[in-house]
């Protein structure tokens, strides 16, 4: 029953040629987005800017999903319609992120431990009467010279599979994000390294935990260098990440959406566009799931005011339609100035 449940999701979510908007920044991190083009962080605010990306016209070509903030599921358009219908009318599947964020893991400085497993059950129930079908955990890992730990690993694991096998059994999608921070200095080969042992971890709690791969998908980072060395090269990063993901990711997952992680809009097109590219083609789909490689242009222009809400839609569409084309590996970054 719940199997079936979670296939007509997937059936849905699952697209070769659009991806996952992430759209489930917290109240403060969607402050610190706001704040950099001065604009209020209130709810008003908060709701007009999801209004404008949900109801671009045409945006379901491009996107098969939208992961909202908690809060959105509650708002309405300007005409009253709920949000949640206003993503379904699009062609496109609700779903809302259910970490309640990360804090200090206690016992293993500098990595932290995200919230959330406590009354997820009766949350999970609460969120599909609102109308999400889908849901996404978030776990993050700091990559210095002693993190993350195998403290870390193993209790970011855990929760990540804990929070997995209560949605497939809620009969929601599980979106599993472990994300290896891009902030510092390393070089692309010790990405690789701890991004092989976090998915290595993930996958061996899933297992253990009975989560049924057929019906996950995974979020990860794509394996890069550090930021502070600057841009890594695309096909560098689509042969470490699918180095990666091959010793580690099982054939049955069906699709893997990688984060942006503070990579530029194009930046991160054209790193998607490189992995379409690869041959041989992998088991799984490799699609996206960005928040900032996919709203932050289209933010800047909006700046809050409401005469430039239809300039922001048509850069927010442009956006989602070249991802699109990365996702066929048809992307060239010429398409970026026309
Ligand atoms: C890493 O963040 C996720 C993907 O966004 P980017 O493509 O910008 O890296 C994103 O879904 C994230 O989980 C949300 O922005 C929520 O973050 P907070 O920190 O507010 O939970």
């Amino acid at each position: 029953m719940w199997q079936r449940k979670l296939q007509e999701t997937l059936a849905k979510l699952v697209d070769s040629e659009r991806g996952i908007l992430a759209a489930d920044e917290s109240i403060e991190t969607v402050g610190q987005r706001f704040k950099l083009q001065g604009i209020d962080n209130t709810e008003e605010r908060r709701r007009e800017y999801r209004e404008l990306l949900f109801s671009t016209p045409n945006v379901g070509r491009y996107l098969s999903g939208v992961i909202m903030f908690e809060e959105t599921l509650e708002q309405h358009d300007a005409n009253g319609t709920k949000l949640v219908d206003v993503v379904r009318k699009q062609g496109m599947v609700p779903g809302v992120k259910v970490d309640l964020g990360k804090g200090p893991l206690t016992g293993s400085p500098g990595d932290m431990i995200s919230y959330g497993l406590d009354g997820l059950a009766e949350r999970l129930e609460k969120y599909q009467q609102q109308g999400a079908c889908f849901a996404k955990w978030r776990s993050v890992y700091n990559i210095t010279e002693h993190n993350p730990t195998s403290l870390a690993l193993s209790a970011n694991a855990e929760v990540l599979a804990r929070y997995a096998a209560e949605c497939q059994a809620a009969g929601m999608v599980p979106i599993v994000e472990p994300e290896v921070l891009i902030d510092g200095n390393h070089s692309i080969h010790e990405a690789a390294r701890v991004s092989e042992q976090v998915l290595h971890s993930v996958f061996h709690a899933l297992h253990l935990h009975g989560v049924a791969l057929e019906y996950v998908m995974l979020k990860p980072s794509m394996v890069t260098a550090g930021k502070a060395q600057g841009r890594s090269n695309p096909e560098e990063v689509a042969q470490a990440t699918l180095t990666c993901l091959r010793r580690t990711v099982p054939a049955a997952v069906p699709s893997i959406n990688f984060l942006s992680g503070g990579q530029s809009p194009e930046e991160a097109t054209a790193n998607i566009n490189a992995l379409n590219q690869s041959r041989p083609r992998p088991p799984w789909l490799l699609n996206l799931s960005f928040a900032r490689a996919l709203q932050e242009p289209a933010l800047r222009i909006w700046g809050g005011e409401r005469q430039n809400r239809e300039r922001a839609q048509a850069v927010f569409l442009e956006r989602a339609r070249l991802n699109s084309l990365a996702l066929r590996g048809e992307y060239t970054e010429q398409m970026e100035s026309g």
